[in-house]
């Protein structure tokens, strides 16, 4: 048996793997390494700030304790803008009307004796990683549901019927235009994507009832999108001939950014969407001389991770072909081959399988944002050697 602590890029380089043994260093991340007996994780020298907004958001992702491809239920980041309902299932009914032809009422029980499918993906918060104390709002669950395009073809979209609108139990009040109004949360698809066959009315998160943080009885799961449309304590469907326009759809989560010329600004302004790429370093791993990067990769189909240290070149990590799904993040690792004492800056950035790059901070989409969403760009963190 190979030494366990051999770094997979010389064992790679020297051509002597088998099948066996890369399986057996896969999975040594793959399982996504609690960590070995004699391993350490070096803290980042970088910490988010104090989160001020407790009440919003209410669990994040202790990224040093990333050691599991699947984020455990009571460790999953949540996310509520208007509080935290807990709502009793018999009490509860999902509506799905407007322009059809049928309007239907459904328990959780009619729900869950419909077809049932899983998907295994990353839900991110747009605005991870926009603000000083949001840098943990990502996870992986597998999802299980009803998808969601039988029951609209049961419901009978109207010829007209052209936007499918979602609204939460969880309501709160907003102004427009001076004039105060209690709202649902809300958000709303074109008729196309919500009818795409992945969408899921989801009633179970890694095997387990959906917890009521994530939505229970009911939430929208919507892979590909960011966490904003993946509606929680979901109670009413309504389809519409316009498009709806409510607070998280058209108000929040709008990404403002400046474009044209200095003499000729524009200022564009666009829906948070279809998740964007990203990657981040997620711990340092440390055994005698031996140090190890690990991070993740999400947000669209990843075809390689580079990682820089300080201002050095950019070096191909290692992907973790273990454990992959197409809207689940991606664990990368780098083996850091005699770091010197002192401080270190590490950098990672994913390129996506059509070639796109994850952008630095500096590119103008990112530097002429002014708006936290969207916050797609390259991590650095700090870490102390010695
Ligand atoms: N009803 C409802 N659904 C919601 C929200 C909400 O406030 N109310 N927040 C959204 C946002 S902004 C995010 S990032 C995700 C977070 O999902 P999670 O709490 O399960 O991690 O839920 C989304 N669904
Ligand atoms: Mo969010």
């Amino acid at each position: 048996m190979q030494n366990p602590t051999v770094s997979r890029r010389t064992f790679l380089a020297a051509g002597g793997a088998t099948v066996a043994t890369l399986a057996l260093l896969n999975n040594r991340f793959a399982e996504a390494a609690p960590l070995q007996q004699d391993e350490e994780v070096l803290p980042w020298l970088d910490q988010p700030a104090e989160n001020p907004v407790p009440q919003v958001l209410d669990k994040q992702l202790l990224w040093e304790e990333l050691d599991s491809w699947i984020t455990p239920n009571d460790e999953f980041f949540g996310v509520a803008h208007y509080g935290w309902p807990e709502i009793a299932a018999d009490e509860w009914q999902l509506t799905v009307d407007g322009l059809v032809d049928n309007p239907l009422s459904l328990t959780l029980e009619d729900l869950m004796a419909r077809p049932s499918q899983e998907i295994t993906f990353t839900i991110e918060c747009s605005g991870n990683h926009g603000l000083p104390f949001f840098h943990g709002g990502v996870g992986t669950a597998t999802w299980t549901g009803t998808p969601l395009a039988p029951l609209l073809a049961e419901a009978g979209v109207l010829e007209e019927g052209s936007e499918v609108v979602f609204f939460g139990v969880d309501k709160g009040e907003v102004v427009v235009r001076e004039t105060p109004m209690m709202q649902h949360f809300g958000r709303s698809m074109a008729l196309d994507d919500a009818l795409h066959p992945d969408n899921l009315l989801c009633y179970a998160m890694n095997g387990e009832p959906l917890p009521a943080r994530n939505g229970y009885p009911l939430r929208l799961i919507v892979p590909g999108w960011y966490g904003v449309a993946n509606v929680k304590w979901l109670d009413r469907i309504e389809i519409w001939d316009t498009r709806y326009a409510g607070h998280f759809m058209a108000r929040d989560y709008v990404t403002i950014r400046q474009e044209g010329t200095e003499s000729d600004p524009r200022w564009v302004e666009s829906l948070v969407g279809r998740t964007l790429l990203k990657s981040a370093p997620a711990r340092v791993v440390h055994s005698g001389d031996s140090y190890r990067i690990e991070g993740a990769a999400w947000g669209a189909p990843i075809r390689f991770v580079d990682v820089r240290i300080d201002d050095g070149p950019w070096q191909r990590a290692w992907l973790d072909r273990g454990q992959r799904a197409e809207y689940a993040w991606t664990f990368w690792s780098f083996d850091w081959a005699d770091p010197e004492p002192g401080e270190h800056t590490i950098t990672s950035r994913a390129v996506d399988t059509s070639g796109k790059v994850q952008p630095a901070p500096d590119d103008p989409r990112l530097a002429n944002k002014i708006t936290y969403w969207e916050s797609n760009g390259q991590i650095t963190r700090r870490v102390q050697i010695g």
